[in-house]
């Protein structure tokens, strides 16, 4: 945050550090640390760090120190480039504990997001100052880890170990305003922080206060805290991710230890996570999002303002409601008044739900009803810069739609489809600006999903590609661009993968068996009782449009076996589970039977599985569709297609995604098991695939 008041009224000395400098202003010795993007604590900065503490604290001109950063944020946290490398000099902790034993006082200015190592160093200063809208976290369970640098320790002394607990196995970033009540910020200003900050230090050296206020020397309130009931609590929310688990130990541990003994524990903790393969998995995961938002061209996006949304069924309500969200202007299009109304009725409904779940406050939906025009006359999209249809899937209609769409808009107007399966090239050929033309692929609830294929047609322009790219980012979409085929990346996956659970099922696996195996690996729900969610004529009759494969007999046989039932999932409470009238699923006698009976006539062989032959057909599914649609250059990256999986279909982050998977299974074993399923199954179903693909 630079502002007029930014310090430079006397650069005493250039740190040892290009990141870190020192001035001094009227008897405070000023930090500032610049290192874009985020201020991470990257060697550089913690050799500066520490050589700044040290040079002040025996300047006799310097009475208080001050710690701030330059650019959009106070230090978002440890620079994650650097895990996995070897560890370098000065340590961390050993950072924080030169700054918490300054013999001057210390103060931290925080904006933006003070993360992790950042929040640490916060915590270390002897007071904090934060800028109104500054976060504060620890987000490091995300990343598989715990605080490293006596987070742990100095935030249980601070907010107790209720508040605690909670802030470090949740991972959440929390308004400073909610600490209020606590003693972890001295002043909260919605004014300059650079002068609040010189304010603060100079009433200390009028007052003569110079006695640094040290967290690490307070010790822990933790004597009406019912521990056996937290544990209980962060391990059901933990969800299989270890690092919560972690974080309880270590607070409980070391509540009655001092602060150095604390410290030393965490860090044992937290080195044999950062050794674990969920912590390599997270920070994976977190890579692979960022990259998958970069694009190799160099094309400039155009702005978009106005968003003509074209169908306001489920699909294009949620996608208006993510729009409006994001504070584009949306023009809803509908065929009739009715539809209208009902599309409108589904965007407030969305709103609604959101302020009752807290995802919004209270007064948010209003104004952004307020950009969200409708009608059912085309002409009102003239304005538009962006127009996307997401109208049912019928390749004919959607071409009929945008010649409509064409008439009307500006030729620079960026056109989208949000089809599932469809041939965007066919729908592209169809108008005369097929460059324009780009498949947005939403996922359901659109609203909630954090997932956005930007589908690249044969003629889509790189403009028009990271013009959309942009758009999922202003969405706050994980937007990952993939190529046309059947099902895109995404849902070309997930049908080998439903593939292979519909086969197991005629080969004698049983429903909740499959379902409970996948879920216990950790996907966030059972393939089967997704199907029921989602009706399983859907896919059925999706899959009836194409050719059958002739040499797959039990090609997705179970599911047209239930529909030729009448089961179709929940809306019929029959499905592969029977569902009683208050939507709890039970056991389908009948569903054992009809799938035994198939395999029967199809002459499928009955057979015992285990909960890994399930995991691993499933797995290995994924691995193999995924390396095939590498090798045909549908997605741009390997870590692009974990990105997808994490985001569209409840892959468990701490697992990184199928490729991460593929990668530490490691290419021999991964090229040994496809061939037994190849060996097993036929090279028409289990291909051969580039296994040197994989990293
Ligand atoms: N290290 C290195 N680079 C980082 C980074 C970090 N910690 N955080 C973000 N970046 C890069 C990011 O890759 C991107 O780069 C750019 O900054 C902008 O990010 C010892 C163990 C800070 C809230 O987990 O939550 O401290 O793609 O696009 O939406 O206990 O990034 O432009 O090249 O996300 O404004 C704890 C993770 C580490 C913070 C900013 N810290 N970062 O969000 O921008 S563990 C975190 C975030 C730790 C200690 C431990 C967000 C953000 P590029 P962005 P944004």
């Amino acid at each position: 945050m630079a502002t007029e008041n930014s310090p430079k009224e006397q650069n005493i000395e250039s740190a040892q550090s290009p990141v870190v400098t020192i001035n001094l202003v009227k008897n405070t010795g000023i930090i500032t640390i610049d290192y874009a993007p985020v201020n991470a604590l990257s060697q550089a900065v913690r050799i500066g760090l520490v050589h700044a503490i040290e040079s002040l604290e025996i300047n006799d001109d310097v009475k208080v120190i001050i710690i701030r950063c330059q650019g959009k944020t106070f230090i978002a946290g440890a620079d994650i480039k650097e895990f996995g490398k070897p560890a370098t000099q000065p340590y961390f902790p050993d950072v924080v504990n030169t700054i918490e034993a300054c013999s001057k006082p210390v103060i931290a200015s925080l904006f933006g997001t003070s993360l992790g190592g950042g929040f640490e160093v916060a915590l270390a200063c002897h007071y904090r100052i934060a800028y109104s809208t500054a976060k504060v976290g620890m987000p490091e369970v995300n990343l598989g880890l715990i605080p490293g640098a006596g987070g742990t320790q100095r935030l249980m002394r601070i907010l107790g170990p209720e508040q605690a607990l909670e802030m470090i196995t949740s991972g959440r970033h929390i308004s400073v305003t909610k600490f209020t009540e606590s003693n972890l910020f001295d002043v909260i200003t919605e004014n300059d922080l650079d002068q609040q900050s010189q304010i603060f230090a100079q009433q200390l050296i009028s007052d003569n206060n110079l006695t640094p206020r040290r967290v690490g020397e307070m010790s822990v309130n933790s004597s009406d805290f019912d521990w056996q009931a937290a544990k209980t609590n962060i391990i059901k929310k933990a969800r299989g991710k270890q690092a919560p688990a972690v974080a309880f130990d270590v607070l409980e541990q070391t509540q009655k230890m001092n602060v150095s003994d604390g410290m030393a524990y965490e860090r044992e903790q937290f080195l044999k996570l950062r050794a674990s393969e969920q912590s390599a998995a997270l920070i994976h995961a977190f890579a692979a999002e960022k990259q998958a938002a970069k694009l190799n061209s160099k094309a400039q996006p155009v702005e978009v303002i106005n968003v003509g949304i074209i169908g306001g069924g489920n699909m294009g309500s949620g996608i208006a409601t993510c729009f409006l969200t994001a504070n584009f202007n949306v023009q809803l299009i509908e065929q009739s008044n009715e539809a209208l109304e009902a599309g409108l009725a589904r965007i407030k409904n969305n709103f609604s739900s959101n302020v009752k779940r807290g995802r919004m406050n209270q007064s948010a939906p209003d104004a952004c009803l307020a950009r969200l025009n409708s009608s059912t006359d085309y002409q009102s999209l003239s304005h538009c810069d962006l127009v996307l249809e997401a109208v049912f899937e019928n390749i004919e209609v959607k071409k009929a739609l945008f010649q409509k769409v064409v008439a009307v808009c500006k030729p620079e107007t960026v056109l989208a489809t949000n089809t599932s399966y469809l041939d965007i090239d066919e729908i592209a050929a169809s108008i005369n600006r097929p460059e324009q033309l780009v498949g947005m692929h939403f996922f359901s609830p659109a609203n909630i999903m954090k997932l956005l294929e930007i589908v690249k047609a044969d003629k889509t322009s790189e403009k028009v590609i990271a013009t959309a790219m942009q758009v999922g980012k202003k969405l706050k979409k994980v937007s990952v661009l993939v190529g046309v085929c059947f099902g895109f990346a995404g849902n070309r996956m997930y049908t080998r993968y439903g593939r292979e659970v519909q086969q197991m099922l005629l080969e004698g696996a049983k429903v909740e068996q499959i379902d409970n195996a996948m879920t216990n690996w950790g996907m966030a729900m059972g393939p089967l009782a997704v199907q029921d969610m989602s009706g399983i004529d859907i896919g059925h009759s999706a899959r009836s449009a194409q050719p059958f494969p002739t040499h797959d007999k039990g090609y997705f046989r179970a599911a047209a076996t239930l529909v030729e039932a009448n089961r179709l999932g929940r809306k019929t409470q029959a499905g592969f589970y029977q569902y009683d009238e208050n939507g709890k699923k039970h056991h389908a006698a009948e569903v054992d039977t009809l799938l035994f009976e198939k395999a029967q006539q199809l002459g499928i062989k009955q057979r015992i599985f285990s909960d890994e032959d399930i995991v691993q057909r499933a797995l290995f599914a994924l691995i193999s569709e995924g390396l095939a649609l590498l090798k045909a250059g549908i997605v741009q990256r390997m870590s692009d297609i974990d990105a997808i999986w994490l985001h569209g279909y409840g892959f468990p982050r701490y697992k990184g995604g199928p490729m991460f998977q593929a990668s530490q299974i490691g290419k021999a074993q991964v090229e040994q098991k496809l061939a037994e399923f190849r060996e097993e199954f036929s090279e028409a179903i289990w291909p051969v695939v580039d296994v040197d693909l994989l990293r």
